[in-house]
C-alpha cells in the first residue's frame, strides 16, 4: 500500500482538503519536518501530507478516503514513541490527533474520565488531580505523549508495579478502524463480560487497526504524601535484590527505578543532582505515596546502604530528576539505539553483563552502554551510544541476549518499524498468523501503519509501504 502514483494522491489531497479545510493538510516540507521525524532523530521519511482532523467523523472521513485511494495512514499523537511507529517512510498520510485535545469533566462518583486521543497525559493528570483524583500511569514525555499514543503503545511508565500498564487502566474506547466504522465502548463499566474485548485489543495495537479517538480511563487516589529514597546497590543482582526485598515489606510503592553508573554519571555531568557520591555501580530509587508516614520497612530495608532520603513533592520531584532525564540527557549527547526488554528478575544481573560484553565486542565501552528502568518490572532501557543509525548487530546481539533469557524484546514501547524483524524471537508463527487474520479483518485494506508490528518476512508480511 503505498500513494499510487500522482494523480490519484492528487484527488485524495484534493478530497482532504474540502473535508478537513486546506489549513489542516499540512504538505509543505518546513512544516511537515517535525511530524516526520522520530524522537530520537534516527528515524525519518516523508509524508504525502499530514492532516489533523478535529472530530471522530472527520477522522473516519481521513481513513474512508485514504482506504478508497490505497494510501497508509499513520496515526500519529505526540510523536514521542521510541520505535519509529509514529513516523511515514515514504508518501504515507500522517493523521495526527493533536485537534482532539478535550478532556471531558471528571467522573468524580466512579473515579473516571474520559479524553480525547490528542490531550496530553499532563493534560488529564492536571483534571483528575483538581478533582481529587489521579490518572494511574506516568511517565517522563508526559507533556507531549498523549492518551491515543499510550492506548496504542499500552504504555507502562513509573507506576506499572502499582497499577500496571495502559491496558489495565482502560475501561474503553471510541475507535475508527481501518476500514473506516466507528466503534465506541466509553460506559465505563468496570465488568462487562459481553465477548470480544475490542478495547484490549487495541491495547498495544500501536495503529494498526485503527485510531483510537476517545478512551475512559479508570482513576486512583491521588495521594498527598511522598517520600523517596536513592539507595547504592553494588550491581545489578544487589540491585535487584533489593528491589525485591521492597516490593515484600513496603506497602504504597508508587516506583522502583534503578540506573547504572554510566547513567548517574551522564546526567551528574549535565547539571542534574545525583544525590548518592560516590556514584555507586547502580542506584536504587524507590518512591513511597501515600497518606501520613511510609512504613517503617522502607528505612529498615534500606539499611546501611549509602542512601539519601527526600520528602514531600518538591524534593521528591527532585529526587526524580536524574532518572526521568537520562532519556532526555542521552538525546543531547547523540543518537542512541534503544532497547526496551524485559527479563525474568533473576536474570537482569546476567543480562546486563551480557550487554556490556557485546558492547564491548562492538567497541563501545561502558559510556556508551547505558542500562537504566524499571527494575520493579524487571524493565530494562538499553541506550546504545556511538553506532551508526542503520547499523543494527549490536541490536541483534541484545535482543538474541534476550531471547536467551526468556525475556521480550520489548517491555512498553511497543515494536514499531524499529524492532519488527526480531518480533519472531518473542512471538511464536502461530501467535503471528492469528495477529494478521485479526489485523486483516480490522483493516481489510491494509492501511493502518503498514510496516508496524509486521515482519519482514513470515506471517503476516506484506509489501512495505
Ligand atoms: P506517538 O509517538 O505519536 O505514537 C506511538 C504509536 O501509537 C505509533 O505507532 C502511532 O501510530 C500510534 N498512535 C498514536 N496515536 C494513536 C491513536 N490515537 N490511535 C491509534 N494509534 C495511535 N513509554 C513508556 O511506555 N514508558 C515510559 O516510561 C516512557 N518514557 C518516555 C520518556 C521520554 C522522555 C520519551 C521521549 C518517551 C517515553 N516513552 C515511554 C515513550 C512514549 O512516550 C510512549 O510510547 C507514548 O505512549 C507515546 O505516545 P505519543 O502520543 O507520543 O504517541
Ligand atoms: C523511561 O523509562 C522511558 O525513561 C525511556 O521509557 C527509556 O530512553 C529510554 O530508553
Ligand atoms: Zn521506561
Amino acid at each position: 500500500v503505498s500513494a499510487r502514483g500522482s494523480e490519484p494522491s492528487a484527488a485524495l489531497l484534493e478530497h482532504l482538503r474540502a473535508n478537513l479545510g486546506a489549513d489542516h493538510v499540512l504538505v509543505d516540507p518546513d512544516v511537515t519536518a517535525r511530524y516526520v521525524r522520530d524522537w530520537t532523530g534516527r528515524f525519518h521519511g516523508e509524508a504525502l501530507a499530514v492532516v489533523r482532523p478535529a472530530d471522530t467523523g472527520a477522522v473516519a472521513e481521513v481513513v474512508r478516503a485514504c482506504g478508497a485511494a490505497g494510501v497508509a495512514v499513520v496515526p500519529q499523537g505526540g510523536n514521542t514513541g521510541l520505535v519509529a511507529g509514529s513516523v511515514p517512510a515514504r508518501g504515507e498520510v500522517v493523521l495526527s490527533t493533536e485537534r482532539l485535545s478535550g478532556v471531558e469533566a471528571v467522573d468524580v462518583a466512579a473515579g473516571q474520565v474520559t479524553a480525547s486521543a490528542g490531550a496530553t497525559l499532563a493534560a488529564v493528570q492536571r483534571a483528575a488531580r483538581a478533582a481529587g483524583w489521579d490518572v494511574p500511569v506516568d511517565l517522563a514525555a508526559r507533556d507531549s505523549a498523549t492518551i491515543g499514543g499510550m492506548v496504542a503503545t499500552n504504555a507502562g511508565g513509573t507506576r506499572v508495579l502499582r497499577y500496571g500498564s495502559m491496558r489495565h487502566n482502560v475501561l474503553g474506547a471510541e475507535t475508527v478502524l481501518g476500514d473506516g466504522t466507528v466503534v465506541e465502548r466509553l460506559s465505563g463499566l468496570v465488568k462487562d463480560n459481553t465477548g470480544y474485548d475490542l478495547t484490549g485489543l487495541l491495547c498495544g495495537s500501536e495503529g494498526t487497526l485503527g485510531v483510537v479517538t476517545r478512551a475512559r480511563l479508570r482513576l486512583v487516589p491521588w495521594w498527598p504524601d511522598a517520600v523517596a529514597v536513592w539507595a547504592a546497590a553494588t550491581g545489578w543482582d544487589d540491585a535487584v535484590a533489593l528491589a525485591s526485598r521492597l516490593r515484600r515489606t513496603v506497602d504504597g510503592l508508587d516506583g522502583l527505578e534503578a540506573v547504572d553508573r554510566a547513567g548517574l554519571t551522564l546526567v551528574g555531568e549535565h547539571g542534574i543532582g545525583v544525590p548518592l557520591r560516590p556514584v555507586p555501580a547502580v542506584g536504587v530509587l524507590a518512591v513511597w505515596r501515600g497518606r501520613g508516614d511510609p512504613p517503617a520497612a522502607l528505612a529498615e530495608t534500606v539499611g546501611d546502604r549509602p542512601h539519601a532520603v527526600a520528602v514531600g513533592e518538591a524534593e521528591v520531584a527532585r529526587f526524580w530528576a536524574p532518572r526521568e532525564r537520562v532519556t532526555e540527557t542521552i538525546a543531547r549527547v547523540g543518537v542512541p539505539h534503544k532497547l526496551d526488554v524485559t527479563v525474568p528478575l533473576g536474570a537482569v544481573g546476567a543480562f546486563a553483563a551480557d550487554v556490556h560484553r557485546v558492547a564491548a565486542a562492538h567497541g563501545l565501552d561502558a559510556g556508551r552502554a547505558l542500562v537504566f528502568g524499571h527494575l520493579g518490572d524487571g524493565n530494562l532501557h538499553v541506550n546504545l551510544l556511538g553506532l551508526d543509525p542503520d547499523d543494527d548487530r549490536l541490536d541483534d546481539a541484545v535482543l538474541r541476549s534476550v531471547a536467551g533469557h526468556r525475556g521480550s524484546i520489548s517491555a512498553e514501547h511497543g515494536i514499531g518499524t524499529a524492532k519488527a524483524r526480531w518480533l519472531h524471537l518473542s512471538r511464536s508463527p502461530g501467535e503471528l498468523t492469528a495477529a494478521a487474520a485479526i489485523r486483516a479483518a480490522l483493516d481489510p485494506a491494509g492501511i493502518m501503519n503498514p510496516r508496524v508490528l509486521r515482519p519482514p518476512t513470515g506471517p503476516g508480511s506484506r509489501a512495505p509501504a
